[in-house]
């Protein structure tokens, strides 16, 4: 954000340092700081009591906690300020330590500055914590020391004194993680932009350039491994300092490219082209997972791994949870954990992902984004959609345009999977993909989707009712 001065190289000892928001990267990051010898305070917005397990890893710390609402003393008293991911940018403290000049930095700058090893890191809308994992595999298939983490839910500021320069780091990064860097990866990856988050960047504008960061930084001995299938991914090869392979599945891209042409899933580097596996080797359902694939292979190649390594990982990956995770076969009906799609965009890659037909449980909070397309994909694909939470009237409302699809209301989340399952004939798949955030009911995605597993681990088979 314009005027932001951005913390470079920081000695920490002795620093007084603000930390804003204690969630995960929050804790890590206090626990870091006061290792290093930081005068850390750690502001959050929440009160102790709404906490509880997360003050819990920080006991013990010399760590001055300000809780229940971010001041702005503790911003504007810092000599550096840490901001957490999920923190808009323009909260009333930040907006004033910016004018004061107080210097940002994050758990994610902190760790590009430190760390010794080749960082591989991976943005975009969609396909990214699944890419990631796939590279990770791909890497260890190689017999490399590996280290994942980032926006998958690891801050790995923790586990720096055991990366070494022979190490190889993977990180997913989110666009909010991505914001204040001036420090691009070795590798950087975007599989596609489309809009989201919408409700804390500021435009789409934003968004892009934040994302752009992957590469921005980057040398020409780098490489930038980006989507050909979405015109904004694709456009970041322009003035991209770095090496660009491109990755389609669509098409084949000119250059060093990943693709597929027929079934085959083919990388070329250096006009040298190997064969990876075949389309109906990917064990993963959807055709997003053949775009991930072909994008991790890209990556894994650019990184020196053989197409030995890459195919091994590519027939033992089994997927990532909460992304269409199966979760049972009940009477004939297949139950899946698709808790990952916070947004339409998400829940339409979810239901095309089946020839079977679906009945949709969706709901939660909305980001305010486009529904038409999540409407036609319904009318095509449900049998019937069970919605719950907040955003339960406004998808109704958006409904009534799927003409013969049946939505029911639940009156909760706990009892949407059996209403679902009153609608479901065998044959069928029952199938959570919200199109919403989980943070009317929930913490994060994680919860809502093991919550969900429960509940449908709790039906009883039919024979037993
Ligand atoms: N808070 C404030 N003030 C505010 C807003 C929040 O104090 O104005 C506090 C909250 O009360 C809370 C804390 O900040 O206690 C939460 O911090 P956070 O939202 O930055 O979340 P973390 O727990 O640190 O988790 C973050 C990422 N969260 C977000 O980007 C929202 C996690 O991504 C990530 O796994 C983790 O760091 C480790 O890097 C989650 C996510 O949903 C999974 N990411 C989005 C996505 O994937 O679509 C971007």
């Amino acid at each position: 954000m314009r005027g932001t001065v951005l913390a470079s190289r920081l000695e920490l000892k002795g620093k007084r340092v603000t930390v804003i928001g204690l969630g995960v990267e929050g804790r890590a990051l206090v626990r870091y700081l006061c290792g290093e010898g930081a005068q850390v305070t750690a502001s959050d917005s929440r009160p102790a009591e709404r906490l509880a397990a997360g003050l819990r890893d920080v006991e013990g710390l010399p760590v001055r906690l300000s809780l229940g609402g971010n001041q702005i003393a503790d911003a504007v008293g810092a000599e550096v300020v840490f901001v957490s991911p999920g923190v808009p940018l323009d909260i009333a403290p930040l907006a004033a330590a910016r004018q004061r000049g107080i210097p940002f930095s994050s758990v994610t700058r902190l760790f590009f500055e430190r760390c010794p090893a080749p960082i591989i890191a991976i943005t975009g809308s969609n396909g990214k914590t699944t890419t990631t994992s796939l590279v990770a595999e791909m890497l260890k298939a190689a017999g490399r020391d590996v280290f994942l983490g980032g926006n998958i839910g690891q801050p790995l500021l923790e586990s720096l004194p055991e990366i070494g320069p022979g190490s190889w780091v993977v990180l997913e990064l989110s666009s909010f993680q991505l914001q204040i860097m001036e420090q691009s990866p070795h590798i950087a990856a975007v599989t596609n932009v489309t809009p989201n988050h919408l409700d804390q960047h500021r435009s789409m504008e934003e968004y892009i350039e934040a994302k752009r960061n992957i590469v921005r930084y980057q040398r020409a001995d780098d490489f930038a491994a980006l989507g050909y299938d979405n015109a904004i991914s694709r456009a970041m090869a322009h003035g991209c300092p770095a090496r660009v392979i491109f990755s389609s599945r669509e098409t084949e891209p000119p250059g060093d490219a990943a693709f597929l042409r027929g079934s085959r899933v083919i990388v070329r580097l250096d006009e040298r082209e190997s064969h990876i596996c075949d389309r109906g080797q990917i064990p993963l359902l959807g055709e997003h997972n053949v775009s991930n694939v072909i994008m991790a292979s890209a990556i894994a190649m650019a990184a020196g791994v053989g197409s030995d390594a890459i195919a091994k990982a590519i027939d033992g990956f089994r997927g990532v949870a909460h992304r269409l995770e199966p979760v049972r076969d009940l009477d004939g009906v297949t139950y899946y954990n698709d808790s990952i799609a916070t947004s339409p965009e998400r829940a339409v890659a979810g239901l095309r992902s089946f020839t079977q037909p679906i009945v949709l449980i969706a709901g939660g909070r909305e980001k305010h984004l486009p529904l038409d397309e999540f409407v036609r994909t319904v009318q095509e694909r449900c049998r019937a959609v069970v919605l719950y939470g907040e955003a339960a009237p406004v998808l109704k409302d958006a409904l009534r345009a799927a003409k013969g699809v049946p939505v029911r209301m639940s009156p909760s989340f706990a009892e949407a999977p059996a209403i679902a399952r009153g609608e479901a004939r065998p044959g069928d798949v029952v199938l959570l993909s919200p199109a919403c955030t989980s943070y009317d009911l929930f913490a994060n995605f994680e919860e809502r989707g093991d919550e969900f597993k429960r509940l449908v681990q709790e039906l009883k088979p039919r024979r037993e009712l």
